[in-house]
């Protein structure tokens, strides 16, 4: 066994953050022994392969090519964590084994992506080589495509895309609070970090969806021709509303309106238990073909199992589904 040492890394999004590394040789590498050895990679603007793994003299990482591997590797982390310890899923197979991230991709390339042939995570620079995709919500996002791809295997179109999609929003924004990291106070704003848009907005936003332009807020017959990252829109509604509740609220300082299909008032049952919920119709009910309707059957399943199916959870699944017109 090669020596665990903790590190500290200057993130681009994340403030100062621990880091977990290795000794290797005379200094130290971007592998995570506590989390089944993920590693991070430096791509240095290339489109295959692993890459170099990111080493260091000193356990003190940033600056240069190494603060977007900050972040991905402290992002890996937290999910990680956050998997073990909240939904007591270790790895993203579930059988303790990490996985690796690669940074730097190609030349001004304005995305990440989970890939499942290389069973990894990818990051761009964003446009100029300058704003680094690697926030710590869009990296549980892909490492959440991971687990969907390992679990319900929800396939990427229709509207088991859309489910796939929110799957990875919802987990992505639930790694962010459960992180409780004050450089990134929790929110239920997708990519709120990456000014992907250039106009300082979020990619999505879970309580009002429609708010990008092109989400839907509300379950209807033509969803499942939306790219998945549209169709995902009354999903994350779904989450906000049975995590939050309808109507006006503030958390961490971030500002929500969410309106129901049915002008119902829900009352929210609070983030963990739709965490819970969700993460158990997942690896329980969904299959590779699950759509909207039998998302609400999965759902209200998990619920029976976790809280009764007399419990107000249960009850609270059933009145939002109604509310994002899924009956
Ligand atoms: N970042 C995107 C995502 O994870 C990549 C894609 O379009 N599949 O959804
Ligand atoms: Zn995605």
């Amino acid at each position: 066994h090669e020596a665990i040492e903790t590190g500290e890394g200057t993130s681009t999004y994340s403030g100062k953050v621990p880091l977990t590394t290795t000794k290797s040789g005379s200094g130290y590498a971007l592998t995570d022994g506590a989390r089944g050895g993920h590693s991070t990679y430096n791509l240095a603007q290339g489109t295959d392969g692993q890459g170099t793994l990111f080493t260091n003299s000193s356990d003190v990482w940033g600056g240069g090519a190494q603060t977007a591997a900050v972040d991905a590797h402290y992002g890996a982390a937290v999910t990680w964590d956050f998997y073990k310890n909240v939904l007591g899923r270790s790895g993203i197979k579930g059988d303790g084994k990490g996985a690796y991230s690669r940074v730097h991709y190609g030349d001004n390339y304005v995305n990440a992506f989970w890939d499942d042939e290389c069973f990894c995570m990818t990051y761009g620079d964003g446009e100029g080589n300058s704003h680094p995709l690697t926030a710590l919500d869009v990296a549980a996002h892909e490492m959440t495509h991971g687990v969907t791809s390992a679990t319900a295997g929800l396939e990427y179109s229709g509207e088991s895309g859309g489910l796939n999609e929110a799957t990875s929003d919802i987990f992505g924004k639930a790694v962010e609070f459960y992180a409780n990291n004050k450089s990134v106070p929790g929110n239920y704003f997708v990519g709120q970090q990456i000014n992907i848009n250039g106009d300082g907005k979020p990619l999505r936003y879970m309580d009002k969806p429609s708010k990008d332009g092109r989400s839907k807020d509300y379950w209807s017959s033509s969803l499942g021709g939306l790219d998945p990252h549209f169709s995902s829109g009354p999903a994350n509604h779904f989450f906000y509303l049975l995590s939050e509740g309808s109507g006006a609220k503030t958390i961490n300082g971030f500002s929500y309106n969410s309106p129901t299909a049915n002008n119902s008032k829900i009352t929210g049952i609070g983030r963990d238990k739709a965490i819970k919920i969700w993460y158990k119709a997942l690896t329980t009910y969904f299959t590779s073909t699950t759509n909207y309707k039998a998302a609400r059957t999965g759902t209200l399943k998990a619920a029976s199992d976790l809280y009764g199916a007399t419990s107000t959870e249960y009850k609270t699944v059933a009145a939002t589904w109604a509310a994002i017109n899924v009956k």
